[in-house]
C-alpha cells in the first residue's frame, strides 16, 4: 500500500470511527462505554488486518504488537494515542495518533523493515477524563503513574495490572492534532511539541438551601447557583487559562431555588508554581463568596498534575524525520494535556503535531489535511527507522 493509499485510508477510518458514539446525534466515547467497546474492536479488526497482536489490557487499553524477531528480551516502542473522546467531539483528537502510528507500522511491515525492538500500537480508553473527571487513566495505568486519590475515586480496582514492567518500555512517540493555530498560521504541516502543559482539574460544591421560588423572599436566600455564578465570573478574570466546563443544579427544577450546585474548575499553565498560586487564589475567592452568600463550600482537588518536558534527544529524532517534508520544523508547547505526559514518567516521550483546521478542537469541526496526514504517516515511518539506527 503507498503512502497516498494509507492516508486515503486513514481519513476514512477517522469517518468510520467518528460514527462510533454512545450518543445518536454527536460523538461521545467515555471510558468503558459500549462505543469504547466497538472502537477497541473496529480499531483492533485494523490492527489484526496489519498482521498485529491485538489485546485489551487490564485498562481496556487497545494494544496492537510487531514483536522483534529473534530478540523474546527486546524493549518496545510504544505508538499511538487515546481512542476515547470528550462530549460532541471532533473525530481527529486522539485517533488520529492511533491510525496513524498504524499506518506507519503498515508502511514498515510491508517494506519488509527488521527492527530491533518491538512495536506496540496503542489506543488509550482513557485521556480526556470525562467519565472520572481526571485526565489520563489508560496511559497512567499502563505507565503506573496513577496516585492512591485517582484510584480510590475510581470502581476499576484491576487497573494497576495494566502497569508496564520497569526498563520494558524503550520510548514512546504520539502523533496529535495542534488543537491551536500556530501551524496553520505559519503555513506548515507539522511541528514537534517541546512540553505539555500541567493542569488542575478541581470539583467545586456549593451547598445553600432549596426552596419555593415563589414564595421564599429574595432576602435570605441561599441560592447555590448565584454563589456558582458569582465564582465562576471571578475565575474568568484570573488571569490564566481557567474553563468551568461543566455544570449541575439541584434539585434541578425551575421553581425551585437551587440548594447545591456542582460545577468543575479546569486551571492549564506552563508554570507549575503560578497554577498552583492561582488555584489556591480561586479556593480563597470561592471561600470569600460562600461566606458572604451564606453557603457552604466543598472543594475537591480531582487533578493535578506538572509540566512535563518532551525528551530532547527522542525529539530531534522526531524533528529530524518531519525535515524530510518541510524546510522548517517548528517546537511548540502544548496547551492541551497527553498521553505523553503520563509516558513520560517512565520512559522518553515526543511528540508530533499535524496542522488543524482553524486551530479548532474539542468539536465537531475539527479538521485535517489528507496531504497533512500523509506526511505525518511518512515522518513517523522514519522517525522509527531512524530511532533503529540511533543506539538509543
Ligand atoms: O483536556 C485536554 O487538554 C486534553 O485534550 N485531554
Ligand atoms: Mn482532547
Ligand atoms: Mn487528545
Amino acid at each position: 500500500m503507498g503512502l497516498q493509499h494509507l492516508s486515503r485510508e486513514l481519513m476514512r477510518r477517522c469517518d468510520e470511527l467518528g460514527r462510533v458514539s454512545d450518543e445518536p446525534d454527536r460523538l461521545t466515547r467515555t471510558f468503558r462505554s459500549p462505543a469504547m467497546a466497538r472502537a477497541n474492536a473496529l480499531v483492533g479488526g485494523w490492527m489484526r488486518d496489519a498482521g498485529l497482536e491485538v489485546r485489551e489490557d487490564a485498562a481496556f487499553n487497545l494494544l496492537g504488537r510487531w514483536p522483534c524477531a529473534g530478540n523474546p528480551r527486546a524493549k518496545t516502542l510504544l505508538l499511538g494515542s487515546h481512542l476515547d473522546t470528550v462530549r460532541d467531539a471532533g473525530k481527529y483528537d486522539g485517533p488520529l495518533g492511533v491510525l496513524t502510528a498504524l499506518a506507519a507500522v503498515t508502511a514498515l511491515r510491508e517494506a519488509g523493515a527488521q527492527l530491533p525492538f518491538d512495536i506496540e500500537v496503542v489506543g488509550f480508553s482513557d485521556e480526556e477524563g470525562v467519565r472520572y473527571q481526571s485526565t489520563y487513566l489508560g496511559s497512567g495505568a499502563l505507565a503506573g503513574t496513577l496516585t492512591k486519590r485517582a484510584l480510590a475515586r475510581i470502581e476499576e480496582k484491576d487497573i494497576e495490572r495494566a502497569r508496564r514492567k520497569r526498563g520494558e518500555l524503550l520510548a514512546y512517540a504520539e502523533v496529535h492534532i495542534e488543537q491551536g493555530p500556530v501551524l496553520e498560521s505559519r503555513n506548515l504541516a507539522l511541528g514537534v511539541v517541546s512540553g505539555i502543559s500541567g493542569q488542575t482539574r478541581v470539583r467545586v460544591e456549593f451547598i445553600g438551601r432549596a426552596g419555593h421560588a415563589g414564595t421564599t423572599p429574595m432576602k435570605g436566600r441561599r441560592d447555590a447557583l448565584c454563589a456558582a455564578a458569582e465564582f465562576i465570573l471571578a475565575v474568568e478574570k484570573i488571569g490564566v487559562t481557567a474553563t468551568v466546563g461543566q455544570i449541575d443544579a439541584r434539585p434541578g427544577a425551575g421553581n425551585v431555588i437551587p440548594g447545591h450546585v456542582t460545577h468543575s474548575l479546569d486551571v492549564r499553565d506552563f508554570d507549575d508554581a503560578k497554577r498552583r498560586a492561582v488555584v489556591e487564589k480561586l479556593r480563597r475567592q470561592a471561600e470569600a463568596v460562600a461566606a458572604r452568600r451564606n453557603v457552604v463550600l466543598r472543594w475537591t482537588v480531582v487533578q493535578d498534575t506538572g509540566r512535563v518536558a518532551c525528551d530532547p534527544k527522542l525529539t530531534r529524532l522526531l524533528h529530524d524525520a518531519a525535515s524530510g517534508h518541510q524546510a522548517e520544523v517548528p517546537s511548540l508547547p502544548s496547551g492541551a494535556g497527553h498521553d505523553a505526559a503520563a509516558l513520560a514518567a517512565v520512559c522518553p516521550a515526543a511528540m508530533l503535531f499535524v496542522r488543524c483546521k482553524g486551530g479548532v478542537s474539542h468539536h465537531p469541526d475539527e479538521s485535517v489535511k489528507t496531504g497533512d496526514v500523509a506526511k505525518a504517516i511518512t515522518a513517523l515511518r522514519d522517525f522509527v527507522l531512524r530511532l533503529a539506527h540511533e543506539s538509543f
